[in-house]
């Protein structure tokens, strides 16, 4: 696994153990009497890196002599968690690095718990970023995955009295070993607002000057991004926002020292908080800075990286593709139309056409309050040359397309596909924007896609029929199951060798043992084990003690009404109220546990935090129910709480409003380790359904064509609740104050949503076929035999939904690159 000579970077344990000692010493000036956790820690990763950066510097030299066609990723988020097993697993040598660890009297897992997560994202669109990234250094994809270096990552989430508080992540304090800073040879400028002047050069043309801009610089930090036990090593290129003594000249020039660097400090805002905000866009001036910020620097270092070596800009298209992820990035479009044209003096065509042909752009929702609409008065006061082009962009595209001969549907259609909206306070639609200046467009699963085609880009579907796709979300079994859960990774091993890790499609060969008596119990055996570990630390962080017997049902995810946890926590309710009512009910031990973080000014989420700690308080504190229920609201969820809770899962919750998850992959997540699913056809649900099968997994509740349906007719929630007597009791105990008799109507906004206001996510719709279905669940695992066998089927169908495939698709379908 690639070319080491180096006696100190030996890959055995002596070598190993020694250069940590080394660091211990050399590097932190540290003794047995002054040693602490982080710097035992530190020592490792020190070493680690050692490690890697023989392969990196290889990598990087092979990517350069071959001229391999580089794939960039745009993110503004990556939730990569904690690395150092993931570290230590794709470059071999986790075991020999724990025994490493051991000799010098260190703990591993101490040691890893002293790693803060890096948690530079919101959910499952920074994961999914983080994925991909494993992946394609693995597939041995030339990437390079670029984002922002924020000092603060999403919040950190504590529950005082029911209430989620936030807290600022302080992942940075001690400096993060894994990432290094790399002062380039040529500073990366990024210039924000200014004016634009037209000169006509002397043959005539016109030319764009950007200028009194207030400049920011971009300062890079790599880390290395190993693939599995390939010997390649990819970049994670973060960029942090410095500005220097250039930036306030005249407070300087003017003696005014403090002042200027007072100011020097608002430029380095921009890195400085990651947005907390899943799915609601809310035009914040700061933000769009952020954006841009990302998509300036990376551009110029794709541009300094192509022009070493090539100088025909035709060749742009063979040599690069970008990635956006989601419309955030989308400024890449405008903002390499204006490198092209206003630094390297392209025409608008033939700049057109590379643009064109390098960018492509991926749809992670369809909730419209999410999409990106920036006013453009702001953009074009932060950004006035970019807002030129994006004028010029929409003018010649609303002249190229094709409308129908009558002129009131010519000028309907054409309003309806404005990039800058034909309104009183106009809006840059960042979505449309993103459809034409694209190579390709693609959804995140079957089912989004097409949503996609049909709803919110159907003008632009029918306009540009070639430019939709489809990419199936993926994720990488290096983390979701051979780290998080190696027990289960090892039995796997066990019996069909190891190859699954890099083909996953390998676990098809499981499926055989979904009836054999050994392979079976072993695998019950660890999802026990699992589940005591999990048992354990609630026991150790919230002093609850939940039984490993029980059902561990679980939905983790951020708070979304879309989500539904809310109808979870109904249906625990629900039986709350049987075994009340009858205390002999035959009723499964279940627990019930729930993590996930509320954007901060998202009330209503709030609220459902506060409504499922105070159910909790009430079950468990109630020795009626507490040996059969159980319920967990578990804080700060995070990468490193997904590790612990998802091996030990007997049943996922994935139950979003159909059409309305693009894809979920915690879903997949929870199945390849050997959890069913209980879900609505939403999303990725439905592939999972077909590559498992219908029998192995319990599929409930309205589909997409039904809800539109009832929607048209009239949804009437009321009606719904006075007609099933269980569900109105939930609604009645909630309202009047059953769960919080302090303050009888706290929970009224809940229940007027779901009465008053109509109930738009039609929790009310789906909660009988719901808790209908919870009551086969409990069937079934009663048989732990076809509880086990239907779980080994799970994990064997899930080679599907590798980001493997997910990345091979998008080599094939959208990079034009090899693999
Ligand atoms: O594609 C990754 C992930 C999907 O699995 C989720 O279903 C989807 O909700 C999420 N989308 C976003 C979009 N956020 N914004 N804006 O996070 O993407």
């Amino acid at each position: 696994t690639g070319t080491v000579t180096n006696p100190r970077t030996g890959m055995d344990v002596d070598a190993f153990r020694e250069d940590i000692k080394q660091h211990l010493h050399y590097t932190l000036a540290k003794d047995q009497y002054s040693l602490t956790e982080w710097d035992s820690y530190q020592s490792v990763v020190l070493a680690v890196m050692d490690r890697l950066h023989d392969r990196w510097i290889d990598t990087q030299q092979r990517y350069y002599n071959e001229k391999s066609k580089r794939v960039y990723y745009l993110s503004m988020e990556y939730l990569i968690g904690r690395l150092l097993d993931n570290m230590l697993i794709n470059l071999g040598v986790q075991d020999v690095a724990a025994e490493a660890i051991e000799e010098l009297g260190f703990d591993y897992d101490k040691i890893r718990a002293a790693e803060v997560d890096a948690g530079l994202g919101n959910g499952g669109l920074g994961r999914l970023a983080a994925c991909f990234l494993d992946s394609m250094a693995t597939l041995g994809v030339p990437a390079i995955g670029y984002g922002i270096r924020y000092d603060y990552g999403i919040f950190d989430q504590d529950i005082k009295d029911g209430w989620q508080i936030e807290k600022p992540d302080q992942w940075l304090q001690y400096g993060y070993p894994w990432g290094v800073a790399r002062p380039l040879k040529k500073k990366y400028t990024v210039q924000f607002y200014g004016d634009t002047t037209a000169t006509k050069d002397s043959s005539g043309r016109l030319h764009f000057d950007w200028t009194n801009t207030h400049n920011v610089n971009a300062l890079a930090y790599d880390t290395p991004v190993p693939g599995f036990q390939n010997g390649i090593v990819n970049n994670l290129r973060l960029w942090k926002a410095t500005s220097d003594e250039g930036f306030d000249l005249k407070s300087f020039n003017q003696g005014d020292y403090i002042n200027a660097v007072r100011n020097n400090m608002l430029e380095e805002n921009i890195s400085r908080v990651l947005y907390p905000n899943d799915k609601v866009f809310k035009g914040q001036e700061l933000r769009l800075k952020q954006e841009y910020f990302l998509v300036s620097a990376s551009l110029q270092d794709a541009m300094s990286r192509f022009k070493k070596q090539f100088d025909d800009f035709r060749k742009i298209p063979d040599q690069m593709a970008i990635q956006c992820n989601d419309t955030h990035p989308n400024l890449a479009i405008p903002e390499f139309m204006r490198m092209l044209m206003d630094q390297e003096g392209l025409e608008w065509e033939p700049a057109w056409d590379i643009v064109t042909e390098t960018i492509s752009y991926t749809n992670h929702t369809l909730m419209p309050e999410a999409l990106e609409k920036w006013p453009l008065s702001l953009m074009s006061n932060l950004l006035p040359r970019h807002t030129q082009i994006i004028r010029e962009i929409d003018r010649r595209f609303l002249q190229s397309i094709e409308v129908e001969s009558d002129k009131s549907s010519q000028s309907d259609k054409k309003d309806r596909m404005r990039i800058i909206s034909n309104e009183m306070n106009a809006r840059v639609r960042m979505g449309r924007l993103g459809i034409v200046g694209a190579k390709k467009v693609n959804g995140v699963s079957e089912l989004h896609s097409n949503l996609m085609k049909k709803t919110i880009f159907k003008d632009f579907a029918q306009e540009y029929p070639d430019k939709f796709t489809n990419v199936t979300n993926g994720i990488t079994p290096r983390r979701w199951l051979r780290q998080c859960n190696r027990k289960l990774a090892d039995l796997i091993s066990d019996r069909i060798g190891d190859d699954w890790v890099t083909h996953l499609s390998q676990l098809k060969q499981v499926e055989q043992f979904a009836d054999d008596p050994e392979f079976k119990e072993s695998f019950e055996q660890i999802k026990l084990e699992n589940k005591q570990k999990l048992a354990d630390y609630i026991k150790k962080t919230e002093g609850v003690t939940v039984d490993p017997h029980s059902i561990f049902d679980i939905q983790i995810k951020r708070i979304h009404e879309y989500k539904r946890q809310l109808m979870a926590v109904f249906h625990m309710i629900t039986l709350y109220n049987r075994l009340k009512e009858n205390p002999n009910a035959d009723i499964e031990p279940r627990t019930l546990l729930f993590a996930g973080k509320a954007a901060p000014g998202y009330t209503m989420a709030k609220l459902h935090i506060k409504l499922i700690s105070n159910v909790a308080e009430m079950i468990n504190n109630d020795p009626e129910v507490a040996d059969t229920l159980r319920l967990l609201f578990l804080p700060n969820y995070s990468v490193t709480l997904a590790e612990k809770m998802i091996p030990a899962a007997d049943l996922s919750e994935q139950i979003s409003t159909a059409g309305m998850e693009a894809s979920g992959t915690g879903n997949m997540k929870f199945a390849l380790n050997g959890a069913l699913t209980i879900g609505t056809l939403d999303g990725a649900n439905i592939e999972i359904r077909e590559q498992v099968g219908p029998e192995n997994i319990f599929i409930f509740g309205l589909t997409v064509d039904e809800i539109e349906e009832i929607r048209q007719n009239g949804y009437d929630p009321e009606k719904i609740c006075e007609a099933d007597k269980e569900l109105k009791k939930v609604i009645d105990q909630i309202h009047k104050g059953y769960f919080s008799p302090e303050q009888p109507d706290l929970f009224h906004p809940i229940t007027n949503a779901l009465l008053k206001e109509k109930d738009y996510f039609m929790v009310l719709g789906d909660y009988r076929a719901y808790v209908d279905k919870q009551g086969e669940v409990e069937q079934v695992f009663k048989d732990k035999d076809e509880w086990f066998r239907r779980a080994i089927v799970n994990t064997a169908n899930m080679g599907h939904f590798s980001s493997d495939r997910s990345i091979q698709d998008y080599c094939e379908r959208i990079w034009d690159v090899e693999v």
